[in-house]
């Protein structure tokens, strides 16, 4: 295997750049090369966004503001399902099927819960062995952060940087479990749910928000003695997917089955998607939910940036410690006490 065209990131641990040595380059050579297409220029690069030094922070924006025009020219897929339903194993057979097929595909993950051996898809990298080597493809571990707008905030500057070096295909895992999913919803263009059928229990255990937020279904792990109960759940799937309202878009979700281990199903997977891609693209659908996107976006990172301002500032956490011992004995109303300390933000 010639590892020498591999992309694949060399950090196989994860490393806090607020304490080790800033090695940086100027902001015009970050630009450079990542819109010329420099793949270790772009490792770079998302290692200085990752960073939480205020510096790193302040030069982050300027690259991404400076790449910004050569971004949203890929194919954002996300991918979701329960932990062990074969995300990063269907990952690999889809982006091994598209990068055959020329595309340059990127794969990063939003996982805040896993602390477990470096972000979710270095634990199991071994599941992406052969894409991790391919000479068009470039994965990228989920970031740390202690919030998941934190972590999905640097998924999503990540995803734009991978799109300036040319990667037309943007593929993010997400554990459907708890709200990343959320956060990944609205940063994607396809949302695909992977499911498994179980025994007789097809719609039973699943969070119906999920299913909403899906433009597609697999049933996955289709293959030896999974295959009937698979197709059985395909059409149950479908059925429960006519129950739900049309979304906005005119879209209908589709249903399919595939099994990553025996790459059936994975060429049926990208013609759902190439489809959904051709119906968004009619009427500047797409680029009506990207804008919509982006505003939402700027409205959350504007709510964090408050909430943090608010709360690091220990005037005003002085006088909350002591209205909190005021509502506790019912001394004033809770929405009094909120009244007071929303008031006197603007003098503390
Ligand atoms: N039979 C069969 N097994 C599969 C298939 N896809 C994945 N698996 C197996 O299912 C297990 C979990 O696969 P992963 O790809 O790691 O699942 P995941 O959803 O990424 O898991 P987390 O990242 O932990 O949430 C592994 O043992 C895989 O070998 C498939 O198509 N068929
Ligand atoms: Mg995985």
């Amino acid at each position: 295997m010639d590892r020498g065209n591999s992309y694949y990131c060399t950090c196989y641990f994860r490393v806090d750049m607020a304490t080790t040595k800033r090695n940086r380059l100027p902001t015009s050579e970050y630009i450079s090369g990542v819109t010329s297409g420099d793949v270790l220029t772009l490792s770079r690069a998302i290692t200085l966004i990752e960073s939480t030094l205020p510096a790193d922070r302040k030069m982050s924006q300027e690259v991404l503001n400076g790449v910004l025009p050569n971004t949203g020219k890929s194919l954002r897929i996300g991918i979701t399902g329960v932990p062990g339903v074969g995300k990063s194993t269907f990952i690999e057979a889809l982006g091994l099927h598209l990068c055959k097929h020329g595309h340059k595909v990127a794969v990063l993950a939003v996982d805040p819960s896993s602390q477990r051996s470096g972000g979710s898809i270095l634990g199991d990298k071994t599941r992406m062995e052969e894409l991790s080597h391919h000479k068009n493809a470039f994965i990228r571990p989920s970031p740390t952060g202690n919030s998941l707008g934190g972590v999905a905030n640097k998924t999503r500057e990540t995803m734009l940087l991978c799109e300036a070096t040319g990667f037309d295909i943007i593929l993010i895992e997400t554990v459907g479990v708890g709200q990343s999913e959320v956060a990944v919803k609205g940063m994607v263009d396809f949302f695909l749910l992977l499911m498994l059928a179980g025994a007789g229990d097809e719609l039973q255990g699943i969070k119906k928000g999920i299913m909403e937020m899906a433009d597609g279904i697999a049933i996955t792990k289709a293959d030896t003695e999974n295959i009937k109960a698979s197709k059985k759940a395909r059409l149950a799937y479908q059925n429960a997917l006519h129950l739900f309202p049309p979304s906005d878009t005119g879209w209908y979700p589709k249903v399919v089955t595939c099994s990553a281990l025996e790459n059936t199903g994975i060429e049926e997977i990208w013609q759902m998607i190439k489809s959904y891609e051709e119906h968004m693209t009619k009427d500047n659908k797409l680029i009506g939910q990207r804008q919509q996107q982006n505003v939402n976006w700027m409205y959350e990172t504007i709510n964090a940036e408050l909430r943090n301002q608010f709360y690091e500032n220990p005037k005003a956490m002085e006088m909350i410690k002591e209205l909190e011992r005021k509502v506790k004995i019912a001394e004033i109303t809770p929405q009094t006490a909120a009244q007071l300390i929303l008031n006197s933000k603007f003098e503390v």
